[in-house]
C-alpha cells in the first residue's frame, strides 16, 4: 500500500497519480499541464464531482525542491478527499460543488535532484545562463514585478529569477493552466516549508493588498483551525512584512490575475529540523494543515 506518512520519491508519486485516478474515476482525473526542463510530465489531479468546473481551487506543492513536507501534504489532501467523499458530510458537500486542482510536485526535476544528488537543492534544474550554475528559483520566475525586490539576476544565486519572466517550462505550464481556467479558479494555495506561517499578498511591496482586511480574516480563521488540533503556532500576515519581500512569486501573480484568495503556507517546523522534517511528523503536520486548508475553502 501507498504510504502517506513517508516521503515518496518521484517514481512512486507519479505512479500514485495514475493509480488514484484509476481507483476513483468518478472523482479524480489526471491532467498533464506540461513537461519539465528534463522532460518529465507534469501531472495535476482534478478532484471533485463537478462536470465543468465552475468553482475551483488550485493547489501546488513542491515549488521548492527540498521542502519535502509540501508534496507530502498534497498527497495527504488527495488521500483524505478520496477516502472521505461520500462518508464525511462536509467533504462530500465540498467536492460536490468545488473542484480542486492539485499539483503534487511543481518542481519535479529539483525534487528528483534532492533524492539523488543534493538534499538541500531549491531551484529547478534548467541551464539558462552562460555560467556553470544550474537552476532558476521558480518562485521568482512569475510575471509580477519580475526580478526586482528579493530576487537576483545572478544565475548562481538561490533566488535567481531566470533570464525572463516565465522563462521556465514549469512556470509556464502552471501560469498557462491558471490563465486557461481563470474564470473558475477562486483560490490559489501554495505550500512551502518551513517556519509555520500563513502568508497572503503582497510580497513584492509593503503596501497592503486591496482586500487586505478580508485576507487577514481568512488567514486568522485558518491558523485558528490549524492550532485547534495540536496547538501548533502559526503567524500570519502580508508576505513582505511577515517573512520577507520577494518579487515574481506565484501567489502575488495569482492575486494580481484576480484570484482573490491567494495564500502561501510555510509548514512545520520553526527550524529545529527545518527542511529535514522527520517522517514521524508528517501525519500530524498534514492533519492540522488539512483543517486550515478546509477553513479557507469555506470562504
Ligand atoms: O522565498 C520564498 O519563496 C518563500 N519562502 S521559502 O523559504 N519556502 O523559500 C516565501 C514566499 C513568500 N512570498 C509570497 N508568498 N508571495
Ligand atoms: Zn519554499
Amino acid at each position: 500500500r501507498y504510504s502517506y506518512s513517508k516521503y515518496n520519491k518521484w517514481e512512486k508519486i507519479v505512479a500514485w497519480t495514475a493509480n488514484i485516478a484509476a481507483k476513483y474515476p468518478k472523482l479524480v482525473s489526471r491532467i498533464q499541464i506540461g513537461t519539465t526542463t528534463e522532460e518529465r510530465p507534469m501531472y495535476l489531479l482534478k478532484v471533485g464531482k463537478q462536470r465543468s468546473a465552475k468553482n475551483a481551487i488550485f493547489i501546488d506543492c513542491g515549488i521548492h525542491a527540498r521542502e519535502w513536507i509540501s508534496p507530502a501534504f498534497c498527497q495527504w489532501f488527495v488521500k483524505e478527499a478520496t477516502k472521505t467523499y461520500g462518508k464525511d458530510k462536509l467533504m462530500t458537500k465540498l467536492l460536490n460543488s468545488l473542484t480542486f486542482y492539485i499539483l503534487p510536485v511543481l518542481n519535479i526535476d529539483g525534487y528528483v535532484w534532492t533524492w539523488t544528488a543534493d538534499r538541500m537543492w531549491r531551484k529547478n534544474r534548467s541551464n539558462s545562463s552562460n555560467t556553470n550554475c544550474i537552476g532558476t528559483d521558480l518562485n521568482r520566475n512569475f510575471d509580477v514585478q519580475w526580478c526586482s525586490i528579493g530576487s537576483s539576476n545572478k544565475a548562481c544565486s538561490e533566488v535567481y529569477c531566470g533570464p525572463a519572466a516565465e522563462s521556465e517550462k514549469e512556470t509556464k505550464a502552471v501560469a498557462n493552466f491558471i490563465r486557461n481556467n481563470i474564470q473558475s479558479i477562486k483560490a490559489y494555495l501554495s505550500f512551502h516549508s518551513y517556519s509555520q506561517m500563513l502568508l497572503y499578498p503582497y510580497s513584492y511591496t509593503y503596501e497592503l493588498a486591496p482586500t487586505h482586511e478580508e485576507l487577514n480574516d481568512v488567514a486568522k480563521a485558518a491558523v485558528g483551525a490549524l492550532s485547534s488540533l495540536y496547538r501548533t503556532n502559526y503567524t500570519y500576515g502580508p508576505a513582505a512584512s511577515t517573512i520577507y519581500p520577494t518579487s515574481g512569486s506565484s501567489a502575488d501573480w495569482a492575486y494580481d490575475k484576480g484570484i482573490k484568495y491567494s495564500f502561501t503556507f510555510e509548514l512545520r517546523d520553526r527550524g529545529k529540523y527545518g527542511f529535514l522534517l522527520p517522517e514521524y511528523l508528517i501525519k500530524s503536520t498534514c492533519k492540522e494543515t488539512m483543517l486550515a486548508t478546509l477553513s479557507i475553502k469555506r470562504q
